[in-house]
């Protein structure tokens, strides 16, 4: 089953979106895997955003996910990454679909609210980057049956 690592960052913590964003992806019909809410460390986030060293953005970027707690989770179900970042909608806010979490909470890049990874591959790394395999839980659930074909 694929896997996505999703992030609320440090500004949906803030606001007190962790709950928004945990419904929508539960009512997509996502499977929550693993959740831990953390500070997170210099180290991590300079791992986590490796690709964007050197890009203008970067230190702000650092910065901005270093400043406060973030709910780190991990979500399944088939096409999980590409479902996920629907709901989260384009990086930029003002770019973002209407519906999605970015367009309806979020008006700049640098405070778009989420994280989540970006391909399959990535999002194999991202987990096992920000979670201990003991800290995911293998399990099903009764709907599964409707929801995943
Ligand atoms: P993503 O989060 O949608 O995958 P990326 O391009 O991977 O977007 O960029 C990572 C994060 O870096 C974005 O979510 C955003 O917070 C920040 N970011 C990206 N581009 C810019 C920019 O042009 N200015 C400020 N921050 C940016
Ligand atoms: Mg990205």
């Amino acid at each position: 089953m694929e896997q996505s690592l999703i992030l609320v960052k440090p500004d949906g913590v803030q606001r007190g979106l962790i709950g928004e964003v945990i419904a929508r992806l539960e009512r997509r019909g996502l499977r929550l895997v693993g959740a831990k809410f953390m500070q997170v460390s210099q180290e991590l986030a300079e791992t986590h955003y490796a690709i964007h060293k050197g890009k203008s953005f970067y230190d702000p970027l650092i910065r901005y996910i270093t400043s406060a707690p973030v709910m780190a989770m991990v979500w399944e179900g088939p096409n999980a990454v590409a479902a996920v970042r629907q709901t989260m909608g384009a990086t930029r806010p003002t770019e973002a679909a209407p519906g999605t979490l970015r367009h309806d909470y979020a008006l700049e890049v640098g405070r778009n609210l989420t994280h989540a990874s970006d391909t399959t591959e990535n999002g194999i790394k991202e987990v096992e980057l920000w979670f201990k395999p003991y800290e995911l839980v293998t399990w099903s659930r009764e709907v599964d049956r409707w929801i995943f074909e």
